[in-house]
């Protein structure tokens, strides 16, 4: 009955319009999700133009305790390594605009709704000029009932229809050694359902935590929040995944304070982050690991010409036969022979592009 009055009484509320901004930003609309989880934490493959693009287009407010300030942690990194990755308060100097444990408290923290009323509270004066709303949990998603998730996500849906100018990031909570078969992974995967099908924004909190950086994968062997695992199957928790491959690869990691966890938990946690501002800057997410294996290689050739050549059958079965108004591929008026040789013309040098961007000669070779 609760949840219920408070959709309503947010019902109720006008739609607010910023004057601030008029760029058209996806939210609700979008057409497709953008999960961000492991295969989202190679910061080289980000292409530069739209981390640049990010900090222009995004005003962030993040609210979080301990758990969320791993993000930061990692952000922190990435700022000191390169000018690339600035972010501050005022978004001053071309970096982007953070606004840091903004509104106080965190997704379970005073309780499950004190987060909505805050950001619609942030969201409602006038001088605010937030336009994408990040909010994580602390520990709450280990005790989550159903009902408790559910309310999560229609207070987030709420949200999206009250400020359709604000886009709104969902997040699942952290590990906490209950593997596969615990409470915790059935609510992210109810989480995560929701974003695949109605199109969210999810930041895959739990995910990047479920794998090392060669996407060896822990879950199954209860990992917890601290990186630690179950490494013989004998019901403890003897290892710890981040520090093995911290040992194997000497000078990948750095040394920040992690909140809760090793400071590999939040290197790939901050390098998700901008991953997930590219994608929502307009960056499609392809690199030249094609296949998502880890390696650029033939293969990676391999399914991305039978990709393009799959686009330009696609666009002969439905624009070509039967002709269709998007068979007008030089929008000229007319659909002719001309319109098939430049979607023929538009699809080689799609290949050749990405080709020549991610090294690859023409016999396939990789250069570099
Ligand atoms: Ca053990
Ligand atoms: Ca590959
Ligand atoms: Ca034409």
């Amino acid at each position: 009955m609760k949840k219920f009055n408070v959709i309503l009484c947010a019902a109720m509320i006008p739609l607010f319009s910023f004057p601030f901004f008029f760029r058209i930003l996806q939210n609700s609309q979008q057409q497709n999700p953008i999960i961000i989880d492991h295969l989202c934490t190679d910061i080289d493959q980000i292409p530069e133009q739209w981390i640049v693009k990010a900090k222009d287009d995004f005003r962030i407010a993040y609210g979080h305790t301990s758990h969320g300030s791993q993000i930061i942690s990692g952000m922190e990194v990435l700022f000191s390594l390169s000018e690339l990755y600035t972010f501050n308060h005022d978004g001053s100097d071309g970096a982007l605009s953070l606004h840091n444990r903004v509104p106080s408290g965190d997704l379970g923290n005073p309780n499950r709704t004190e987060w909505y009323y805050r950001t619609r509270n942030l969201l409602n004066d006038p001088e605010c000029d937030r336009n994408l709303i990040m909010w994580s949990w602390c520990g709450q998603v280990s005790g989550a009932s159903i009902n408790d998730i559910n309310t999560y996500l229609n207070l987030m849906n709420q949200l999206e229809l009250e400020f359709p100018q604000v886009l709104f990031v969902y997040m699942t909570g952290h590990l906490n050694g209950t593997g596969e078969e615990g409470n915790l992974h059935q609510r992210n995967n109810q989480i995560r359902e929701f974003c695949r099908i109605n199109n969210k924004v999810l930041f895959d909190f739990a995910d990047i935590e479920s794998y090392d950086p060669d996407g060896n994968y822990f879950l199954d062997k209860y990992a917890d929040d601290h990186c630690n695992y179950d490494s013989d199957g004998n019901g403890t928790r003897d290892a710890n995944w981040a520090e093995e491959w911290v040992a194997a690869n000497p000078g990948k990691c750095s040394f920040c304070s992690c909140a809760h966890s090793h400071s590999l938990n939040c290197d790939l946690k901050g390098r998700a982050f901008w991953w997930m501002m590219a994608r929502l800057a307009g960056w499609d997410g392809e690199t030249c690991d094609y296949n998502r294996d880890g390696y650029v290689d033939r293969l990676d050739l391999i399914k991305k010409q039978e990709d393009v050549f799959q686009e330009l059958e696609d666009w002969k079965r439905d624009c070509w036969n039967p002709m269709d108004d998007c068979a007008d591929i030089n929008s000229d008026g007319v659909v002719d022979s001309i319109d098939l040789q430049e979607k023929q013309k538009q699809v080689s040098q799609k290949l050749r592009d990405w080709m020549e961007s991610c090294g690859f000669q023409k016999k396939g070779r990789i250069k570099r």
